[in-house]
């Protein structure tokens, strides 16, 4: 059953660039999620210096509530990144087919960034990688999962359907929009063109994750955010998704293949 849902996202996902998960996150657990987003959000002061604004497109959403590596601050959420049948549905476009020494079913690919933000401010047309390929090769999928309704009138997501496949510079596409149900999750490509809607209503939080290739860079070093003693706690795919078995050494006498397997717990820092 689960087998026939994962090929019928992946074929989507193939074919448009991205695939919606209705219903992936029970109603209860959203209202869990939506407390803890907000009592985290209230702890961080953004206006403190330390609090690192987004740039470029996306200093557009500068003034809305974010949470960056929200995975830090609750094992609700980095559950949420780490595990599900997404993980399975990534798996078959990030996972390298040739890292050897995980087994071939599980994650080897990495977790990017994890963060919540407020819809209240729009983001114009974009794609969120350095290089857009041509053809089947690809390195970088973001996930929304919506804590709330997200569509057209509040902030929602606006995709061009195919444009994962064109590498023009040029961003103008006819853009569709995606009405989100709280608890739907959306799975797309970092190069497919999105952006969001004006926000006409009230803003709700989306859990945005990115997810990518193991060797590409990490947005973050979980490894010294989280501390290696935490990490060493989690299950082998938590630590996969968290970049501990392919972050580059400090140490002089380490192996120079930068990717290891489950049996090697012994990372220097
Ligand atoms: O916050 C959202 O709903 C979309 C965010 C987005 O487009 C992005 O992070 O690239």
């Amino acid at each position: 059953m689960k087998k026939k849902i994962i090929e019928n996202h992946i074929k989507n996902i193939e074919k448009d660039g991205f695939s919606i998960i209705e219903n992936y996150v029970d109603k209860k657990s959203i209202i869990k999620l939506n407390k803890e987003a907000d009592k985290i959000s209230d702890k961080i002061n953004q206006n403190d210096v330390s609090f690192k604004s987004p740039v470029g497109v996306q200093s557009s959403i500068k003034n809305d509530r974010i949470v960056n590596n929200i995975i830090y601050f609750s094992e609700n959420f980095l559950k949420l990144a780490t595990s599900g049948y997404h993980i399975n549905i990534i798996s078959k476009f990030l996972n390298d087919p040739y890292y050897g020494l995980i087994r071939e079913d599980l994650p080897n690919f990495i977790l990017g960034g994890a963060n919540i933000r407020k819809s209240d401010s729009s983001l114009l047309p974009h794609v969120d990688v350095r290089m857009r390929l041509p053809d089947n090769i690809d390195y970088s999928m973001q996930c929304i999962l919506a804590l709330g309704n997200r569509n057209q009138n509040n902030g929602g997501l606006l995709v061009a359907p195919g444009s994962h496949r064109d590498v023009s510079k040029d961003l103008n596409y006819d853009m569709i929009p995606i009405n989100l149900k709280k608890g739907d999750m959306i799975i797309f490509f970092s190069n497919l063109v999105h952006a969001t809607s004006r926000n006409k209503k009230e803003a709700s939080w989306g859990f945005l994750l990115t997810y990518k290739c193991w060797w590409t860079k990490p947005q973050f070093d979980f490894l010294n955010m989280f501390g290696i003693e935490k990490i060493r706690k989690y299950s082998e795919i938590t630590k996969t998704l968290l970049g501990f078995y392919s972050c580059p050494s400090s140490d002089p006498f380490a192996s120079a293949s930068v990717r290891t397997g489950y049996n090697k717990n012994k990372k220097k820092m």
